[in-house]
């Protein structure tokens, strides 16, 4: 690059990252001192200026495929044009100002070259595989806020224009390869125009516009925050903001709700909104594991979501539990729940009687998009954890293997605790879970694990659940629904008036000094018949779910729920006795729960 200035000296002001009234008073400075700047990139440019901090940016953003196309120009950062309006002048451009070329000019041909890898992808996410972890995060975060702004402004075409954004997230995160051009896009179908905007904008600008607006809106703010209460959903935040409030306290002192879960929910708002990690996780599931063991020789108990996708933190705990002979798990979760409660590790809680029919598998309706998610049995409620358990450090001291069986993405997970019975311990130096749960009221010594979940064996571990709730709305509407139907008088955990076995207010047991906090758990019992389509549907995601429900209807002419699969065609159910089968009979391939983070 030529160090020396040409003459005559043209700058040109990059616009990207530069408000437009910035821009202007940028341009009238310059003038003022005499300095030329022009509105349109030529040959005859000397500086170009830019907000950017990486070369290939502007490369970019000037549409340029190598760099030597700047080689006679200076790339120089706004604190140049800044040290010159001080000076009022032109002033040398020192290395300071210069934006780096290091490993750009090499990268951005490879890149170039990477633009010849074009995209083919299955139609459907559940054909493809969709990992946690994938190279195109900048723009799958940008189209996930997207999604969730027009989640909660719940319009008329918000519904579908949500469902959009999520589609074109999914097919980026199964892309294998980092995007470089929105070229490698055209053979992809699932990518509306509006998503393909808002990619090219990040590919230039490093950003979209749009995007950035809702993080700086306040409406977004609000509604996020207030959502996050459990039991709250859009339409009850709306009102909160329509009031004027916009702070959680607010809401806490201004709100009365009959709903026992907005009232644990508020005055447990803190802890209910802290993401539950994974050791908090095994936690629970051991607790579960050990009553139930109690209750229910046997009962196999097997974590779900996105804890069994293998997310390292989530909003809940999902456990789904079986028994290899049919009808036993009839009357079980009461007992379970008793049996919990006396060991004081319930704070509160809603039993939901199961509402399955065989005539639910084949009915050519949907569930009410704000009905059920499926016809379980089911407890949603708040369980009690050490905070003990919770401090006692993360992942990479605790084997969580358990949650993930053979997951293997993000390493020092495997062999670190399982022994080779399935025992689990903690490896843990200062807190060893299984100690704590036994301390927790349960009477057995140890903790056997079935080894259950990965490559489809038989092992128990879903759900077909329909579109635009978020599980919670959803959740609380069946709890709604089933007021006072279920006989739960000697259940505190399953009150109708939604009060926690403490018998103590809500905001008063949260004020206490305590050393457990609250967590979301979910207990759904699953008949062995249906066990295997529960574990599918339970473990997601709820993206996975709704292209499996489609393609399953669209392409095989068969209806997908949780309960099992209804062929259409032959007129009858089709069995599973794996997740494995669950694949096979919808002529998918395989993919780990691990691949289904759609
Ligand atoms: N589910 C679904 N449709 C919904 C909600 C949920 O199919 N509308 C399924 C997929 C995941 C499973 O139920 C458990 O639900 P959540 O706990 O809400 O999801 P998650 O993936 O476990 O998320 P998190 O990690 O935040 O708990
Ligand atoms: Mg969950």
């Amino acid at each position: 690059m030529s160090t020396k200035t040409k003459i005559p000296l043209l700058v040109y002001i990059l616009d990207a990252k530069i408000q437009k009234q910035r821009l202007k008073d940028m341009k009238n400075a310059a003038a003022k001192r005499k300095i030329s700047v022009t509105d349109t990139f030529s040959t005859s440019v000397t500086h170009v200026v830019t907000e950017f901090k990486e070369y290939d940016q502007v490369l970019r953003k000037l549409n340029m495929a190598d760099s030597s196309s700047l080689d006679d120009v200076n790339v120089v950062s706004v604190q140049w044009f800044a040290d010159c309006m001080r000076a009022g002048t032109v002033v040398s451009v020192e290395q300071k100002h210069r934006l780096q070329r290091t490993s750009n000019s090499a990268q951005r041909n490879e890149e170039v070259d990477s633009t010849n890898q074009s995209a083919v992808l299955a139609e459907y996410g559940c054909q493809r595989a969709t990992p946690l972890r994938h190279l195109n995060e900048k723009y799958t975060k940008a189209l996930e806020v997207l999604e969730k702004f027009a989640d909660l402004r719940e319009g008329d075409h918000d519904y579908s224009r949500a469902l959009a954004f999520r589609r074109a997230s999914c097919v980026l995160k199964s892309l294998p390869f980092a995007l470089s051009s929105i070229q490698q896009l055209h053979n992809i179908t699932n990518i509306g125009d509006h998503s393909k905007r808002v990619v090219q904008e990040i590919l230039e600008d490093g950003e979209c516009l749009e995007v950035e607006n809702i993080l700086k809106d306040p409406w977004f703010h609000k509604m996020k925050l207030f959502t996050e209460i459990f039991g709250i959903g859009p339409s009850t935040a709306k009102q909160f903001i329509a009031k004027g409030w916009s702070s959680i306290e607010e809401v806490q002192k201004g709100h009365k709700s009959a709903d026992w879960r907005v009232q644990w929910g508020l005055a447990f708002r803190d802890d209910l909104t802290t993401p539950v990690l994974r050791h908090e996780a095994c936690f629970i599931y051991e607790l579960v594991q050990k009553h139930l063991r109690k209750v229910l020789h046997g009962a196999i108990a097997t974590v779900t979501g996105g804890f069994r996708r293998g997310k390292t933190s989530g909003h809940d705990v999902d456990i789904l539990i079986t028994h290899p002979t049919e009808d036993k798990i009839v009357g079980a979760l009461p007992k379970l729940l008793h049996s919990l409660e006396s060991a004081d590790t319930v704070l509160c809680g809603r039993l939901e009687r199961s509402t399955y029919t065989d005539d639910v598998l084949a009915r050519n309706t949907k569930l009410s998009s704000r009905g059920q998610l499926d016809h379980f049995e089911k407890w949603i409620g708040v369980i009690k954890v050490p905070k003990k358990v919770r401090n006692s450090g993360g992942e990479s001291e605790i084997n969580t293997d358990i949650l993930t069986p053979g997951l293997q993405p993000f390493g020092n997970q495997l062999n670190n605790g399982n022994t080779d019975n399935g025992t689990y311990r903690s490896h843990n130096e200062n807190v060893d879970i299984s100690k704590e749960v036994k301390k927790m009221g349960a009477s057995s010594t140890e903790v056997i694990y079935s080894r259950n979940g990965a490559s489809g064996n038989k092992e128990p571990n879903v759900l077909a659940v329909e579109d635009d709730d978020t599980l919670e709305e959803v959740k609380n509407e069946v709890v709604d629904s089933l007021e006072g139907s279920v006989d739960v008088s000697e259940l505190k955990s399953g009150h109708i008036k939604g009060t926690g076995p403490s018998d103590k207010p809500p905001v008063e047991l949260a004020a206490e000094e305590r050393d457990w906090i609250a967590r979301r758990v979910d207990l759904i019992m699953a008949p062995f018949s249906q066990y295997y389509y529960a574990l599918v549907g339970w473990t997601g995601s709820k993206q996975f779910n709704r292209d499996a429900r489609t393609y399953s209807e669209r392409k095989l002419n068969m209806k997908l729920t949780s309960h099992g699969l209804y062929d259409y065609t032959l007129g009858k159910k089709v069995p599973a006795g794996s997740e494995k089968e669950v694949f096979d009979n919808l002529k998918l391939p395989y993919h780990e729960p691990w691949e289904r983070n759609c």
